[in-house]
């Protein structure tokens, strides 16, 4: 019932892990290769290992995460040696330089289904998110695309875009993706440089960059459920939904903004890998009591009153 396409790709279960929680060690790439998860999907990772961030790092409630974690992965070549059994296994790629991602993109094991470049980690220091830059965007993805040219027709080419917020930025961002290679977008990473604060203590809760830190979680929701929508009817990729799923009814509600598959961070970090199934259950019985039978009786179905 919850099966899925990304590009060409089959998925058999249209929820995933977020990259980023979860997934950096070999012992947690494991654990969601047995779990429901449609996809394993790596922590973002750069050409050498990083320790990332001082801590405390991250920090969540009920409604919100904060995270300043800086890129903690153990290197790219662990990612692009790690093999799934049974599902796609995707790598989420952040090199330190432009140069660097074309390294670790002209470097892919055959074995890798797919990459999510993430134009927007909001957390290092004297780094500015890729994706609010137009030019960057342009150039980058110009020269990603050429080195991709020869995948196979079920590579999933994705980005992972940051939270856009204004109608010239949309337009702008989907005509430089649909002069590109890229046929998935992730929609949204963290909001970037939010604060978070302690009334009591008078204190920030996390320590790096003086508290600021990207904020996940059930406050993100609206925004990037207008993301998916937005890209979704801006462009020809497969949008995946990120932000604020903690229900069965968050995923519906992204499906039917246009995504194909939905991500879980915040709430991954908050249940371990049971929020696959119980994710899931819920959304099934949505669809039953609505009478459809795959995600695509629904999705991009919004309607406009
Ligand atoms: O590692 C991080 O600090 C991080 C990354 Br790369 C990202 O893309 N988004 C985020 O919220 N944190």
């Amino acid at each position: 019932m919850l099966v899925s396409k990304i590009n060409n790709t089959d998925i058999n279960y249209c929820i995933y892990n977020a990259s980023g929680v979860r997934c950096s060690t070999k012992n947690e790439l494991n654990k969601l290769n047995i779990s429901k998860s449609g996809i394993v999907l790596s922590k973002s990772c750069t050409i050498n290992s990083r320790q990332g961030n001082s801590l405390p790092r991250y920090w969540d409630n009920n409604l919100l995460s904060i995270n300043s974690s800086g890129l903690p992965n153990l290197g790219f070549d662990f990612y692009n040696e790690y093999k799934c059994i049974n599902k796609p296994y995707f790598i989420s790629l952040s090199g330190m330089k432009y140069d660097d991602n074309f390294y670790m993109l002209n470097n892919l094991n055959n074995h890798i289904n797919g990459i999510e470049l993430n134009l927007s980690c909001p957390n290092i220091k004297g780094h500015s998110q890729t994706g609010y830059d137009f030019n960057q965007t342009e150039n980058f993805l110009r020269k990603a695309s050429e080195i991709l040219d020869d995948k196979k027709s079920d590579f999933v080419f994705g980005i992972k875009l940051p939270p856009y917020f204004d109608e010239h930025h949309f337009n702008k961002i989907a005509e430089i993706i649909n002069n590109s290679k890229v046929n998935s977008i992730t929609c949204i990473n963290s909001l970037g440089n939010g604060l978070v604060i302690d009334s009591e203590s008078e204190s920030c809760l996390i320590k790096p960059k003086n508290g600021f830190g990207g904020i996940g979680g059930s406050v993100i929701k609206p925004i990037a459920l207008a993301n998916v929508h937005k890209f979704y009817s801006l462009t020809k990729c497969s949008i995946i939904g990120c932000g604020g799923i903690k229900t069965g009814n968050d995923a519906f509600q992204h499906i039917l903004c246009g995504a194909s598959a939905v991500q879980v961070g915040t709430t991954f970090y908050q249940e371990d890998t049971e929020c696959f199934n119980r994710i899931g259950d819920e959304l099934k019985e949505i669809m039953i009591n609505k009478n459809y039978k795959t995600i695509d009786n629904f999705k991009g179905n919004l309607k406009y009153l």
